[in-house]
C-alpha cells in the first residue's frame, strides 16, 4: 500500500482563491490494476483555467465538485506497471493530480521527449501552452509582415512563444508585462520590440499610441479586462485579434460591464476569434516537433519558474493572477 499527500478542493473559492481552498490530504493508493501505472510525480503544471474548474458555472472545461482532487497536466516516473506499453523508469507526461503519487490509465498518458531539455519544458513550451502559442500566432493570429502585432501576459508561458512566433512572420512585436524586470526580459531574451510595464502607468492608451502610433494590425490577449479595453481603441482596419485567455476576469464573480469597445471593430472591419488548444490535437506532434527544433537551434528562448515542494502549488497558482510567474510556472513536487 502506498500513501501519498493529495490535494483536494475544499470549497469554491469566491474571489481570489485563498488557503480555504485547498484541503492537503494524506490518502492511500491501491495496487495499479491491469492497463495501469504506479506514478512518481516530478513536475505539476499549474494553469490560469484550474481557476475556470474551480467555480461551478459553465466553462469551456468540466468544474471540479467540491473534494474532488485536484487535477492538471503533470510529468511523471513510471515505478510500477501492470501490463502496459511502459517500463519502471520511464518518464511520462498527461493529466495527473497534484499529488505526490499517483496511479493512473497507462493509454491515457505520453512519452515524454523532449530530448536534452529539462522534463518540465512537457508542460511549458513544448507542451500545451507552446502549442496555444503555436496554433494561436499561425492560424488565428495570422500576422503578415509589416504588422504591428500586441501581445498581453507578453512574459508568460503563452504570450512569450507568441510574440518570437510573430516576429518569425515578420511583425514589429509590442509586449504588456507587469514590470520592468519582465519587460527587460521581454526585449532582451525573448526579442520583443517594445513592453510596455502596465503596472507603471495609469494611461495605457498614451503608452500603448507611444509605442505603436502607426496602430495595431494584431493583437493576441490573454487578458481582457483594461488593457483590452486600451488596445481595442488602436486597432487598425482590417485587424486580427486572437482571443486565447481573459485572466483579469477570472477571478470576478460577475465580469464587469461597461462602455464596450466593440464600436471600433464597425470602423476597422477587424476579425475577432477565439482559440482552444485542444482543437488542433491532430497535429500536436508536429507542433511539439518545431518547437523543440527551434529551440534547439536557438531561434526559440523559453523560460519556466519553478516552485519546490508540493505544499507550495496553491501559491504558485494564486502567482499566476498576481503575476508571480515568469514564462511558466511549474511546481517540482519532489
Ligand atoms: P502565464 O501568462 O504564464 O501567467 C499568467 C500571467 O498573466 C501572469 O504572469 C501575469 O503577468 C498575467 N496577469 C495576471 N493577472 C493579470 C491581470 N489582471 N491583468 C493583466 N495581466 C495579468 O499563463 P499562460 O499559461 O501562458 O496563460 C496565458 C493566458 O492564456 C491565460 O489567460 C490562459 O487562460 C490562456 N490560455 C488559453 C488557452 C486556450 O486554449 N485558449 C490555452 C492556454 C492558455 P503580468 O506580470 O504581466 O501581469
Ligand atoms: C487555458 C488552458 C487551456 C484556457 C483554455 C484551455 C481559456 C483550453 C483547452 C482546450 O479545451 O482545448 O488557460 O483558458
Amino acid at each position: 500500500m502506498v500513501t501519498t499527500k493529495r490535494y483536494h478542493l475544499a470549497e469554491r473559492p469566491d474571489g481570489v482563491p485563498d488557503d480555504d481552498t485547498f484541503d492537503l490530504r494524506e490518502v492511500e493508493l491501491g495496487e495499479p490494476g491491469p492497463g495501469e501505472v504506479l506514478l512518481d510525480i516530478q513536475y505539476l503544471s499549474v494553469d490560469p483555467y484550474m481557476r475556470g474548474r474551480m467555480r461551478a458555472g459553465e466553462s469551456y472545461a468540466e468544474p471540479w465538485e467540491v473534494g474532488q482532487p485536484l487535477e492538471g497536466g503533470a510529468v511523471a516516473e513510471v515505478v510500477e506497471e501492470y501490463g502496459t506499453q511502459f517500463e519502471p523508469g520511464d518518464t511520462v507526461v498527461g493529466n495527473m493530480v497534484w499529488a505526490e503519487q499517483h496511479v493512473a490509465n497507462a493509454a491515457e498518458l505520453q512519452s515524454v521527449s523532449v530530448g536534452d531539455l529539462p522534463a518540465s519544458t512537457a508542460l511549458g513550451v513544448l507542451g500545451m501552452p507552446g502549442r496555444t502559442a503555436y496554433f494561436g500566432t499561425r492560424e488565428v493570429l495570422e500576422p503578415r509582415a509589416g504588422d504591428t502585432v500586441v501581445v498581453s501576459a507578453a512574459a508568460g508561458a503563452v504570450g512569450s512563444v507568441v510574440g518570437q512566433l510573430a516576429k518569425k512572420q515578420g511583425a514589429t512585436v509590442i509586449g504588456f508585462a507587469g514590470s520592468d524586470e519582465k519587460c527587460k526580459i521581454v526585449e532582451a531574451e525573448f526579442g520583443f520590440d517594445a513592453c510596455l510595464n502596465y503596472k507603471a502607468t495609469d494611461d495605457y492608451v498614451e503608452a500603448l499610441s507611444e509605442a505603436a502610433p502607426a496602430g495595431v494590425d494584431g493583437y493576441f490577449d490573454n487578458v481582457g479586462g483594461p488593457i483590452t479595453d486600451a488596445v481595442f481603441t488602436q486597432l487598425n482596419v482590417d485587424a486580427h485579434v486572437a482571443v486565447c485567455g481573459q485572466i483579469a476576469l477570472y477571478n470576478e464573480e460577475e465580469v464587469p460591464t461597461g462602455p464596450r469597445k466593440l464600436g471600433k471593430l464597425i470602423e476597422t472591419r477587424a476579425r475577432v476569434q477565439g482559440l482552444l488548444v485542444g482543437d488542433y490535437a491532430t497535429r500536436f506532434e508536429k507542433a511539439a516537433s518545431d518547437l523543440a527544433e527551434w529551440v534547439g537551434t536557438g531561434e526559440l528562448a523559453y523560460c519556466e519558474t519553478v516552485t519546490e515542494g508540493l505544499e507550495n502549488a496553491p501559491d504558485a497558482f494564486v502567482g499566476l493572477f498576481e503575476g508571480e510567474n515568469i514564462g511558466k510556472q511549474v511546481v517540482k513536487v519532489e
